[in-house]
């Protein structure tokens, strides 16, 4: 049994969690709760499984410790041999790997850059600084960001190509994280929005709240 080191509303953890419902890999872990609100995430103890300081991480029988949703999810995506969301082809992978950067790096992370720098974010004990213009800029990058995804949908079906993959999971996280911070995608951006309706049709990003739910009652068993 593998171990998801998790926060549960968490919109990074909900890319592994949708990931792990694509892949109907859910019965193959169990989550143990780290609380991002008292700081959990800073200490050594935590530390000592990812130099990171984030959530998730992805603890592997033999005792490795995976962190990175790009990297758990590559991870997960060839434990069957039959790689779902990360490509196959060679062209695929590459797509599928600059648009999940491209998701990461101008919209999802802009984002949590904001909710940390230009909202309360994790509550004063946690966010020791704060710099709330560059979270501001970082908004705008994000707001940026929606417009680019858009005319990206305007030629194509899903965000790296003709078919679901990891690119889409970060975006979902992307819309997850905007919701949390209310952060609004402008609703002109109709390729953008009716992409994100096919998405929240599909049971994985229907179902990730529900998987948060069995988080908090592992929590209490273990
Ligand atoms: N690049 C990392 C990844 O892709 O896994 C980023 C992970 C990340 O930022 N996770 C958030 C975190 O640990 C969790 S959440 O915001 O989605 O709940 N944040 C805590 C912090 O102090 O940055």
């Amino acid at each position: 049994m593998m171990i998801v080191h998790d926060f549960n509303r968490g919109p990074y953890p909900a890319r592994v969690r949708i990931a792990l419902a694509e892949l109907d890999l859910q019965d193959k872990v169990r989550f143990v709760e780290v609380n991002l609100r008292t700081g959990a995430h800073k200490r050594l103890e935590f530390l000592e499984k990812n130099y990171s300081g984030t959530l998730p991480v992805l603890e592997l029988a033999d005792g490795t410790f995976l962190a990175e949703c790009t990297a758990i999810t590559e991870y997960l995506d060839h434990l069957g041999g039959q790689p779902r969301l990360t490509g196959i082809s060679a062209r695929e992978r590459g797509m599928i790997h600059m648009m999940n950067k491209r998701a990461e790096i101008e919209f999802l992370d802009p984002i949590s850059v904001y909710f940390h720098h230009a909202t309360p974010g994790l509550g004063p004990d946690v966010e020791l600084y704060q710099n709330p213009e560059w979270g501001e800029k970082m908004r705008d990058k994000a707001l940026r960001a929606a417009c680019y995804f858009d005319e990206v949908l305007s030629t194509r079906p899903h965000i790296a190509d003709e078919t679901f993959s990891m690119a889409d999971i970060t975006v979902v996280a992307a819309f997850i994280f905007a919701d949390i911070v209310q952060l609004e995608i402008p609703p002109h951006l109709g390729h953008l929005h009716e992409w994100h309706t096919r998405m929240v049709a599909r049971p994985s990003v229907q179902g990730w709240k529900e998987m948060g739910r069995a988080t908090e009652s592992s929590k209490h068993r273990t």
